[in-house]
């Protein structure tokens, strides 16, 4: 396995390989079995283009060869940065094959968070779109080379200014790897690709996902949805997203034989017409997504009838909202708790209709181990709220390159401290409560609070912050920020603007400010985030009912 990753002990590796829950096939693979039986069929749908099952293996091959010629090759690590197009799956595809591994970023993401991806990993390629959503990524592009210097190449997904443009990469003639020099296939057991976790940490730490575990884990969520080849996946994440990407989103309806369609926002407006356009069945989104798409279907005309299955998960979905999906929608409500370190519950079709509105349903593997403990890390009973601890075949040991964060992270025996606050239900449905970890969770997306709180420090008139969540009506939760300032307090526009310079990604940035003379700490002495949040949801409280100071987003 790639150094820096923590493989499963050996011997329940082997269990979970007996067991038929590792098949031993990777990725790369995979796709050639998927091109073998889907043919002619479409895969991929994007605004313009319709891309076959042949098609697409063809063109991995051709990049494939085309990057290998570019001296990519196994184990290199290439930060991926593609908004949600056919190129996107290709390029992974391709990067699968030569056993390069992929490390996904987001097409939000700016130089903090691509400048820390390409160090901790050492990548030696960065791969962007041309342009996307007005934003030039070619200039993100010269700024990453320039503080990183190891990434040998940038490719382009479009015009490519002085970089090298994806379509030269997909050069027809070039040999095949295979075929000049017999390239060996990668090892299933090895690291595919990195997802970004949602952690607590200053800056996301790496998921290292096998190709054994994640095939497993596509192939057992494709099942547990019923996907088979009438199947329509719409992809209204961004596909980089363990959600959108393997739950059973992309690969898990690309191993059914199905068909994936690709939109480029969450928007109502694209995603409607989508679903009208090629009858997408199953789709998945956060609740903040939900809530704008029951919002917009009571004036929307489109014909929505072709779904069947809304997946909604990534954050807490209240009841009042979960209750809209089935009369507004007419399709059916799965709620999803998920990680890109691994574990997914899944609510299913035999649950009743109670659970299905108020639980996060139970997790996809019969080998998935689940622990709720008390803070003394005894298990709590049934209905008792505790932390959700889980190990299983498709579950890190480990980040990548961080053995001191992992210490903490992961108990002694493997199972990985998810920080979420849930309870068992006695029939063993899983609920979440809340969570122990410091993130505020916005629109689905984690940020951590200390990431954006040393942003924030680096004001010169920013003495102390602190960083809290506040429930939000539409963002589910706000960025708080708390600031105690050395001087003239700085504004919130100031601050988003310092931010933003600073190369932070925009949904990141502090949706209010509160200056204070002082922050509450613990006994420890530690900021009592605790207490600040109290005081947050005071605060937005106040000023809704004097109507003042609304949130900036
Ligand atoms: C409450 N909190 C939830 C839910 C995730 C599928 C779906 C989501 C993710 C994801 C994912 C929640 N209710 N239904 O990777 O495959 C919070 C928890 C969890 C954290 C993980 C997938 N579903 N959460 O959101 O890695 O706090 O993955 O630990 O981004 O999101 O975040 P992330």
């Amino acid at each position: 396995m790639l150094t820096g990753c923590e493989p499963w002990p050996e011997e329940i590796a082997r269990s979970y390989r007996e067991a038929g829950y590792w098949a031993g096939q990777t990725l790369g693979e995979a796709l050639r079995g998927w091109a073998a039986r889907g043919g002619d069929r479409t895969a991929v749908v994007s605004r313009d283009r319709r891309v076959s099952y042949r098609e697409l293996d063809e063109w991995v091959d051709r990049l494939a060869a085309g990057f290998h010629a570019r001296e990519i090759g196994a184990g290199d690590r290439v930060v991926v940065q593609l908004p949600n197009t056919p190129e996107f799956i290709a390029v992974c595809f391709a990067l699968f094959r030569l056993g390069a591994v992929p490390v996904f970023a987001l097409p939000a993401h700016r130089a903090s968070e691509i400048t820390h991806l390409c160090r901790l990993t050492d990548a030696v390629a960065y791969l962007v779109p041309a342009l996307h959503r007005g934003y030039d990524h070619r200039l993100l592009a010269r700024q990453v080379r320039l503080a990183v210097p190891g990434v040998r190449q940038v490719f382009v997904a479009g015009e490519p200014g002085e970089f090298v443009a994806l379509a030269d990469v997909d050069a027809a003639g070039t040999a095949l790897p295979a075929a000049s020099g017999g390239l060996a296939e990668p090892d299933p057991a090895d690291v595919a690709f990195f997802l970004l976790s949602g952690g607590t940490t200053a800056l996301p730490k790496l998921v290292p996902r096998t190709h054994d575990d994640f095939l497993y884990q596509a192939r057992a969520a494709s099942a547990v949805c019923g996907l088979n080849q009438d199947s329509v996946y719409l992809a209204a994440l961004p596909a980089a997203f363990n959600f959108a990407w393997g739950c059973p989103g992309v690969l898990g309806t690309l191993h059914a034989g199905g068909t994936v369609v690709l939109a480029r926002s969450a928007s109502p407006d694209e995603c409607f017409t989508l679903i009208e356009r090629e009858r997408v069945t199953i789709t998945s989104v956060v609740p903040t997504v939900a809530q704008l798409w029951l919002d917009a279907v009571e004036w929307n005309r489109r014909d929505l009838s072709s779904l069947r299955v809304l997946q909604i998960g990534g954050a807490k979905l209240h009841r009042e909202l979960a209750e809209r999906v089935q009369p507004a929608l007419g399709c059916r409500l799965q709620q999803v708790l998920g990680m890109a370190e691994g574990l997914i519950c899944f609510t299913r079709e035999d649950y009743s209709a109670e659970e299905v509105l108020t639980t996060q349903g139970h997790p996809l593997s019969p080998a998935d181990e689940i622990r709720v403990v008390d803070e003394h890390g005894r298990d709590a009973p049934d209905g008792e709220l505790g932390e959700l601890l889980t190990r299983g075949p498709y579950t890190i040991r480990g980040y990548y390159r961080a053995p001191e964060h992992n210490a903490t992270a992961f108990t002694e025996d493997g199972f990985y401290r998810t920080g979420d606050l849930v309870r068992r239900t006695a029939a063993g449905r899983i609920v979440v409560d809340g969570r122990i970890k410091d993130l505020v969770n916005r629109c689905g997306e984690k940020v951590s609070a200390s990431e954006v709180e040393g942003h924030l420090l680096a004001h010169p008139r920013v003495a102390q912050a602190a960083v809290v969540p506040a429930p939000h009506p539409e963002l589910g939760e706000q960025i708080c920020a708390f600031v105690v300032p050395s001087g003239e307090a700085p504004s919130l526009v100031e601050l988003r603007r310092l931010l933003l310079d600073r190369g932070l990604a925009a949904y990141k940035l502090p949706d209010r400010l509160d200056v204070v003379v002082a922050l509450p700490v613990t006994g420890l002495g530690k900021v009592d985030k605790k207490v600040l949040a109290a005081d947050a949801l005071r605060r937005v409280e106040a000023d809704q009912t004097t109507d003042a100071a609304r949130p900036v987003h």
